[in-house]
């Protein structure tokens, strides 16, 4: 219950609709998450795990058709079809919600109807934003749980600001033939239809932060992205904040943590976020920056304690597991997590290793991003964190360097643009494709690319103090198919680097494609990769770029009169640039 009579009219609306059992208003309570638990666990929605080695922990194994993001049933519904363009799909609104309301229509009788109030951000920072979502999921409601701040403190604060952006899910029968994931921008809404899992489900997360908060931030001036935020602390103890763009299961995650290998004594890392970047311009011209998430929703396969031993450490307790293996006594487990046999696999089964994996590629991990051992306290700082820096990147096998550095934002703004990789197993279809994902937002841009590339644009003109952008390829493979970069801890080298660039501190040369640095500049102090390693992973081949250039060139100019010119200009001039070399 609510004084807010439009929250309250909107909640009657809906129940009459969904018709449910029951109502009930989620308060974010302990006593209140340790009720929902123990009904899950009753109905077998959740299994407790190994309460002495996982205490507070639960495995949820979802429908086997119901495992990623659904990229192709996912639709921005704008009046005009080009506002939405041609990086999304689209519906007419008026006929979306017709075929909404038609599942929705009795779809939660005998179920539960749960009212989330939560808050995206620190609850009292103006760079905040509100929603309410309506779920029959219990699922869905300990996952926002830990995703969000939700509660009591989130319902205040939207009866006193009178805005929020509603969110109605259902699970429905899990048909994925009856499964749709709308957003509708300009009424600040999302209706959610036949998943349980992940970002198709828990709608402060991709659905509101991205989706619809990119719409808002379009409006009001900011950019809401999909990035990390890290805070890179040197032994003298300043900080130099970065958010870093890398599409799905592409290792944000991973950098967000990273532990800086033993030739870094004194060096740091602060957690602030490990998905999605609101950020604005302040007052003193820098790009400030917030985590809106209160917790992680981690990639599960690959985290084990040499790659990312603080999201390991942090596992351990108050989690929730999905999809992931268990040992015989009850341990979660996955691929490259340590040497324990599973014994049972993600969908329950006697592991047999010719059925595949014993998790699922795209399990994860939910839990608060205060379990964290680098977790900082800045994640709460009202006014955000100020930028230094911007990544792109992307899983490239071939043709992209390690790293390297934009000529001015327009450039920076084209290398977020022209960004590609590998697809992965973070959506359903097919994995290793390389795509076009432009800002890692492909999935997540709620407004046509062409009015986003101006929108990024435009930020030149409101500050001379913006972050220098670059871009990063971890993924480089050689001839055998392996990885020639470690990764993982070491990419604090390319770090370093970057924020010594910032501070104009180390050198680089000028390629047609940007700047990069010569042997040299990156410390490879106490790293076994070879000089023709290092040679490869920083080689520009011009011939193969300058089919890349023209390739770049032809998509965005598949976004015809939207694309600004100035990015076709910039292009152009890359171009150019390779052709003189
Ligand atoms: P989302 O949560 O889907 O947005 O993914 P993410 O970008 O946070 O990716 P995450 O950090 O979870 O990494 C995904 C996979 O990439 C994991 O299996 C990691 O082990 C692997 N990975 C991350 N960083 C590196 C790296 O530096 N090198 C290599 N080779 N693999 C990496
Ligand atoms: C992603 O796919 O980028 C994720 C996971 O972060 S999900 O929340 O399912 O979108
Ligand atoms: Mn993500």
């Amino acid at each position: 219950m609510t004084s807010f009579r439009e929250l309250q009219a909107w909640v009657d609306q809906v129940a009459a609709l969904t018709q449910p059992e029951k109502i009930h208003w989620c308060d974010g309570s302990a006593e209140e998450n340790e009720q929902l638990i123990q009904l899950q666990v009753a109905n077998g929605g959740l299994l407790e795990l190994n309460p002495e080695t996982h205490p507070n922990c639960y495995l949820h194994r979802s429908d086997p058709n119901d495992v990623a993001r659904v990229e192709h049933l996912t639709f921005v519904c704008t009046p005009l079809k080009e506002d939405a363009g041609p990086n999304n799909n689209w519906m007419d609104p008026a006929e979306a919600r017709e075929l909404m309301a038609d599942q929705f229509a009795g779809c939660m009788q005998g179920r539960t109807l749960y009212v989330i109030p939560y808050c995206m951000g620190p609850i009292d920072s103006p760079l905040s934003r509100c929603g309410v979502e309506i779920t029959d999921s219990p699922y869905v409601v300990a996952n926002m749980r830990l995703m969000t701040r939700m509660g009591d403190a989130a319902l205040r604060r939207i009866e006193h600001e009178g805005t929020f952006v509603r969110g109605l899910h259902s699970t429905g029968l899990l048909d994925p033939d009856n499964r749709y994931i709308m957003h509708f921008p300009a009424d600040l809404e999302i209706q959610s239809f036949g998943s349980g899992y992940g970002g198709n489900a828990l709608l402060g997360k991709k659905c509101h932060a991205l989706r619809i908060a990119s719409h808002q931030a379009r409006t009001e001036g900011w950019l809401a992205e999909h990035m990390l935020i890290v805070g890179v602390e040197n032994p003298q103890g300043e900080v130099h904040y970065i958010a870093a763009a890398f599409p799905s299961a592409c290792g944000k995650t991973n950098l967000a943590m990273l532990i800086p290998p033993e030739s870094y004594p004194g060096w740091k890392i602060w957690t602030v976020g490990d998905d999605i970047c609101w950020m604005r311009v302040g007052e003193d011209g820098r790009m400030w920056a917030i985590n809106p998430e209160a917790g992680f929703f981690g990639v599960a396969p690959g985290t084990s304690e040499h790659t990312n031993p603080s999201a390991l450490a942090m596992l351990d307790r108050d989690t929730i597991f999905t999809n992931v293996a268990i040992t015989e006594d009850n341990q979660p487990w996955w691929e490259g997590k340590d040497d324990q046999k599973p014994a049972l696999d993600w969908k329950g089964q006697p592991f047999n290793a010719t059925r595949g994996p014993a998790a699922h590629p795209n399990s994860r991990f939910t839990v608060s991003s205060k379990r964290c051992p680098s977790w900082t306290e800045q994640a709460e700082a009202v006014q955000g964190v100020p930028l230094s820096a911007i990544i792109f990147g992307g899983r490239r096998q071939r043709l992209v360097p390690l790293v390297l550095e934009s000529e001015s934002w327009q450039h920076g703004v084209l290398l977020g643009a022209a960004m590609a990789s590998e697809t992965t197993a973070a959506a359903t279809g097919s994995v290793g494709k390389v795509r076009r994902d432009p800002m890692a937002m492909l999935p997540f841009c709620g407004y046509n690319f062409g009015d986003y590339w101006s929108h990024w644009l435009s930020f030149s003109e409101r500050s001379s103090r913006l972050p220098r952008i670059f871009h990063v390829n971890w993924f480089r493979k050689d001839a055998a198919g392996k990885f020639i970069w470690p990764g993982f801890g070491e990419n604090m080298r390319v770090l370093d680097w970057i924020i010594a660039r910032c501070s104009g501190e180390a050198g680089a040369s000028r390629s047609p494609i940007g700047l990069l640095p010569r042997a040299g500049d990156l410390n490879l102090e106490g790293i076994a990769v070879s000089p023709e390693s290092m040679q490869a992973l920083l080689e520009v081949d011009v011939a193969a770029w300058q089919v890349e250039m023209a390739s770049i060139g032809q998509y965005l100019e598949s976004f015809g009169s939207r694309t600004p010119q100035a990015l076709q200009q910039e292009c152009q001039r890359v171009a150019t640039a390779l052709q003189q070399d």
